[in-house]
């Protein structure tokens, strides 16, 4: 395992890059190209700028996450493969750039959802809360406007107020795709996709869906070991694997997160770890916390010992962070706590390995 941060780039990020590189434990940064249409290509040149910019750091970039899918993509559209064919291009680049592995995601129209941007935690601090009974009262546009309320001027991903007509279209599209036909598509793409990724030796990191069941209605597919295993089989390649997201699959507490970490590492098919705590307070009711076992309902040092089980060499990432210390950032992703997260996870892991020579 080596320790690895997520920056959104210097004109969508308050964090400078520099002090990333102050996290004593952080060895790679993970970022997107945001600006860059969904389904457009990655130019090579944009690529190897940002790959200088890390690497001047002192980082390294061998990670991508958010190379979005075109939802013509997941409905199955008659234009989707030349999407496709430019998602292809994109990893060619990205492998040219030496990137390894590539994190995204199949859920319908957005990407994850909370109802609530800042949710203030008992000891003043604050942290992305989900409820699914205030989710129920709400339509697209009035969550947008809750989001708003506490994400410090950020807009969330796929929540760009721009794309409310192109978000009401998509409802239409989707009213007749189940889960069945999700299915299809993703195995169309992944077809598609997986032997131009094994060409190039990058890793395809699918992250399951946050929260883990279906929201306004919408298919969600990637949520619990059953479907895991079944994209899994869709095609039968090391380079088809997961992100395992402890946040959004350890939401629902059917999903034994330290089992599925055994269970998908033993196959070799974990590529990028993502570790977070919440704390599930009712029915489909989470807040985001600190990553302690204390702080929430999932045990991390369980996670982390199976990491440490299955010999995870992959990159591994604070998840989430509560915003601590008067801190104002994109929600989830301040400075302060997930550096004490990144810390705290590679204390565990430095530990076990200690004990384990
Ligand atoms: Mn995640």
């Amino acid at each position: 395992m080596y320790m690895n941060f997520r920056w959104f780039g210097k004109n969508d990020d308050c964090i400078p890059l520099p002090y990333v590189a102050q996290i004593p434990v952080v060895k790679s940064v993970v970022t997107s190209l945001l600006d860059i249409p969904i389904g457009d290509v990655w130019p090579l040149e944009r690529i190897m700028a940002v790959k200088r910019e890390i690497e001047d750091c002192g980082l390294r970039f061998d990670t991508v996450e958010s190379l979005n899918v075109h939802e013509d993509i997941k409905l199955g559209a008659p234009t989707r493969d030349g999407y496709i064919e430019n998602y292809r291009v994109t990893l060619r680049n990205l492998s040219q750039a030496g990137v390894k592995v590539v994190c995204y995601n199949f859920m319908p129209v957005f990407d994850y959802i909370r109802t609530d941007a800042a949710k203030e935690l008992p000891d003043g601090s604050t942290a992305m809360y989900f409820d699914d009974a205030i989710l129920r009262g709400l339509t697209p546009d009035s969550l947008m406007a809750e989001m708003e309320k506490g994400s410090n001027g950020f807009t969330l991903p796929g929540w760009e107020r721009s794309r409310m007509g192109e978000i009401r279209t998509l409802f239409e599209a989707y009213r007749t795709i189940n889960e069945e036909m999700l299915f299809d598509t993703l195995g169309y793409f992944l077809r598609a996709i997986i032997p131009v990724a094994a060409e190039c030796d990058i890793k395809m990191a699918i992250h399951p869906d946050d929260p883990p069941w279906s929201i306004f209605g919408l298919p969600r597919i990637l949520t619990c070991r059953k479907n895991l295993d079944r994209l899994i089989g869709l095609v039968d390649s090391p380079y088809n694997g997961l992100t395992l997201c402890s946040g959004s699959l350890g939401a629902d507490p059917g999903n034994d997160v330290p089992s599925l970490v055994h269970h998908f590492g033993k196959m070799g098919r974990i590529h990028f770890a993502h570790v977070r705590n919440i704390k599930i307070s009712g029915t489909r009711t989470l807040q985001e916390t600190a990553h302690q076992p204390e702080c929430g309902s999932l045990d991390i040092c369980a996670i982390m010992k199976a990491y440490h089980d299955i010999g995870f060499e992959g990159p591994m990432r604070p998840d989430h962070g509560r915003m601590i210390w008067g801190e104002k950032g994109r929600p989830g992703y301040g400075l302060y706590d997930r550096a004490l997260g990144a810390v705290y996870l590679q204390g565990l892991w430095d530990a076990m390995e200690r004990a384990s020579c």
